[in-house]
């Protein structure tokens, strides 16, 4: 038996429910293969069974009291996973589905998406089982500062620095930044995703967006081709979609749909990225707003992976895990898909990616095309060390060049490896390459 399969059955015998981190592992793992048998130093220092094992997991209570004086109590956690080549960095994830299975996933896929950034940040994730939906601003408020009384004790400029994900906004990081800054008694760039009034970076909203679009844009180029006249399929109407959508459109792309998770938009015209944003930032309502607000747009309740039904050139899964199933897969082959790039992480279940990769389609997972945000967090932990602000234009040039610099260190990387035009392996090995290395370097530790 292989290696890989060694260390992935064992995972599989220690946390057998942990099916998301199972999944991301073996994603993963099956794609180091070729860079495991042309380097043996990686089993001979056990560089697996260090590498699926969390340096640290800190998990803990979050009471809070609502706005009718109840108390509340919920789950926080932070997976601090690696930290080879810099402080621990990654989101923090605020939905009642989160448990440690979830955040063990999201921790790994940091790891190695933070490497291709090629900014020095080790890989980490957290969050809580709170559902910011429905509540007042006060109630978020309390929940964020409860949930930081605990959490700054384990994290810290130089230690580990968290920001947004799926439930974790500009509000949410706020009010988590000022209840550090009380703690502490220190006014250090703790979390990134901050308000611009307190150092957060110009460019971060729009950074996973942007820079998902960008890497697209870079593979569309090699192959002497553009956004312009294309028609894209975007699941989810968050942080990431809104971005991706305004990108696109801005590069001459026609963006026909989006999503929330009680249905999806049908817009034959081009999605208004801004009615978007107004409704699900602004109001925090519902996308069935959109059609009342936009001529000739469809609003479908229910499963919002009707998007997938719409024909496309290009899907863009910007929403959660496991949104984009085999079936899925095969209408937008039928429909003559060329290119999926992964907003979210792992949106596409293994056999879906298996089965799009082997039909012809250009596949950029998570780790390298929604990069841009976590290396636009690294640009701001970069300006706050030193006490700067760059430029819209700066940040969001030094954005372009790294997903440019990750299209090709993927694609380089799998050419490499004897795996040319599989971006999976690519970023996989791209990523893993680096860290594995470190670890070495630093011995058993
Ligand atoms: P948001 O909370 O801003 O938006 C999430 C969007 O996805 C919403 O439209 C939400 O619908 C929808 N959604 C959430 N869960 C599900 C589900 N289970 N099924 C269908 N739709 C769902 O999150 P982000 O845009 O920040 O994050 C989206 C994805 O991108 C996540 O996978 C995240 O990990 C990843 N990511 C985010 C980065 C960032 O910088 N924010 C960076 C890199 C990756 P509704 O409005 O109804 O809640
Ligand atoms: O999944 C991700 O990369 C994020 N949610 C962003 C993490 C960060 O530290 O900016």
């Amino acid at each position: 038996m292989s290696y890989v399969q060694r260390v992935i059955d064992a995972v599989k015998e220690k946390d057998p429910d942990q099916e998301l981190f199972i999944q991301a592992v073996t994603e993963v793992l099956e794609s180091l293969e070729p860079v495991l048998d042309a380097h043996p130093e990686y089993e001979a220092n056990a560089i697996l069974e260090r590498i699926v094992e969390p340096e640290r997991v800190v998990m803990f209570r979050v009471p809070w009291v609502d706005d009718n004086g109840k108390v509340q109590v919920n789950r926080g956690m932070r997976v601090q996973f690696n930290s080879a080549i810099g402080p621990y960095k990654g989101g923090l994830r605020l939905d009642p589905s989160v448990n440690l299975s979830m955040i063990k996933f999201l921790g790994f896929e940091q790891i190695f998406k933070n490497s291709l950034t090629t900014l020095p940040m080790g890989g980490a994730k957290g969050g809580s089982d709170f559902d910011p939906k429905g509540k007042s601003d006060m109630e978020v408020m309390r929940f964020c500062q409860s949930f930081m009384t605990e959490l700054a004790k384990h994290i810290g400029a130089d230690t580990d620095v968290p920001a947004g994900d799926i439930g974790t906004g500009g509000r949410e990081i706020g009010y988590m930044f000022g209840q550090y800054k009380r703690l502490r008694n220190e006014f250090t760039g703790v979390l990134t995703g901050k308000g611009l009034q307190y150092g957060g970076s110009l460019a971060r909203p729009e950074a996973t967006g942007y820079g998902l679009v960008y890497l697209v844009e870079e593979h569309l180029k090699c192959n002497g081709e553009s956004f312009e006249g294309k028609t894209v399929a975007v699941h989810g109407s968050g942080n990431v979609a809104i971005y991706a959508i305004q990108k696109v459109t801005q590069l001459g792309g026609k963006v026909v749909t989006c999503s929330d998770r009680k249905g999806w938009i049908y817009d034959p015209e081009g999605v208004d990225y801004e009615i978007v944003k107004q409704i699900k930032e602004v109001e925090r309502g519902s996308l069935a707003l959109y059609a009342e607000r936009k001529a000739g747009a469809e609003y479908h309740e229910g499963d919002a992976r009707g998007v997938w039904t719409i024909p496309c050139d290009i899907a863009l899964p910007c929403a959660a895990q496991n949104t984009l199933f085999i079936e899925d897969a095969q209408t937008l082959v039928a429909n003559g898909c060329k290119i999926v790039g992964e907003g979210a992480n792992m949106p596409t279940t293994l056999d879906a990616t298996k089965y799009l990769q082997a039909n012809g389609v250009a596949f950029f997972p998570g780790k390298a095309a929604n990069a841009g945000g976590v290396a636009t967090s690294g640009l701001e932990m970069s300006q706050n060390s030193e006490r700067l602000s760059w430029t819209f234009e700066e940040v969001d040039a030094k954005l372009k060049d790294i997903m440019v610099n990750i299209y090709h260190a993927a694609d380089d990387a799998a050419k490499e490896y004897g795996v040319e035009g599989d971006f999976v392996a690519g970023a996989n090995i791209a990523g893993f390459v680096k860290v594995a290395d470190a670890m070495i370097a630093q011995g058993v530790c």
